[in-house]
């Protein structure tokens, strides 16, 4: 399994590469803040050390209007420019929820297991199942404690609406790489959506401690051709039987979309 895509790597740094425009988003604006962060602090502890290291001090200097007014200006300035990416990136973050998108994945969060209804809403046809977490010593090829033995599945290059909900206490569905998390309350409906540009398998763990088995419950979803997954929907045979007869189905269909 070489898809980097999808999953954290040993001893990564930062963030999983974003698959969605949302998550790419996201993480240039956490580049751009850092890169802020970076010279700021640099700044403060420079002076802090020019002051330490320095025995000399003026006996005229002892106001100056111009250095409060830019000492009070410049840090709005700079807060101005880190708050507005940050609304339009919010905004952005929503988008996904008003369009039609061409399938929905509900998800709904159980002790300890996700249960998924995905519709394709050009034909209104549907896939429920379960999503339960696969033995580690069972799956030696697959990511421990990630791979679940149904996936859930999604057309790549569309807008999918997700829709998360708790059915018994509360969940948070999250797939980083896709820049999804989305809390899952009993008796509310949470919407959200992505765009996934890339083939591959997209892993995600629930994110909020519901219990016992908390961690056990990963999410893993397959980002397939749209022909694929229109296909499954004619032919009423769930992709993942799909993927399953078709083995190597990661690396086939990364090759072949
Ligand atoms: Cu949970």
């Amino acid at each position: 399994m070489n898809n980097q895509f999808g999953t954290g790597v040993i001893y990564g740094l930062s963030f999983q590469n974003g698959v969605s425009p949302v998550m790419s988003e996201t993480i240039k604006f956490h580049d751009e803040n850092m890169l802020v962060l970076i010279v700021i602090a640099c700044l403060v502890a420079g002076s802090i050390i020019l002051v330490w290291c320095n025995s000399f001090s003026s006996l005229e200097f002892i106001d100056s209007k111009v250095m409060e007014i830019l000492w009070t200006l410049l840090p709005i300035f700079i807060l101005v420019t880190l708050a507005l990416p940050s609304l339009e990136l919010l905004y952005f973050l929503d988008c996904p929820k008003d369009i039609d998108g061409v399938a929905t994945i509900r998800a709904t969060g159980m002790q300890w297991y996700w249960n998924y209804d995905i519709t394709y809403e050009l034909t209104g046809a549907k896939f429920n199942f379960d999503s339960y977490i696969l033995d580690s010593n069972s799956n030696e090829k697959g990511y421990r404690l990630l791979e679940v033995d149904n996936p859930a599945f999604a057309p790549r290059g569309e807008v999918v609406k997700l829709v998360v909900s708790g059915g018994d206490v509360i969940h948070s569905f999250a797939v980083p790489s896709l820049g999804v998390k989305l809390d899952g309350v009993p008796g509310r409906m949470n919407e959200g959506g992505f765009i996934a540009l890339k083939l591959g398998s997209y892993y995600g763990q629930c994110s909020e401690i519901c219990g016992a088995n908390h961690s056990f419950m990963p999410i893993n979803i397959e980002v397939i051709p749209i022909k694929a997954f229109a296909e499954g929907f004619n032919s009423a045979i769930n992709p993942n039987i799909l993927l399953i007869i078709n083995q190597s189905s990661h690396s086939s269909y990364t090759l072949n979309g």
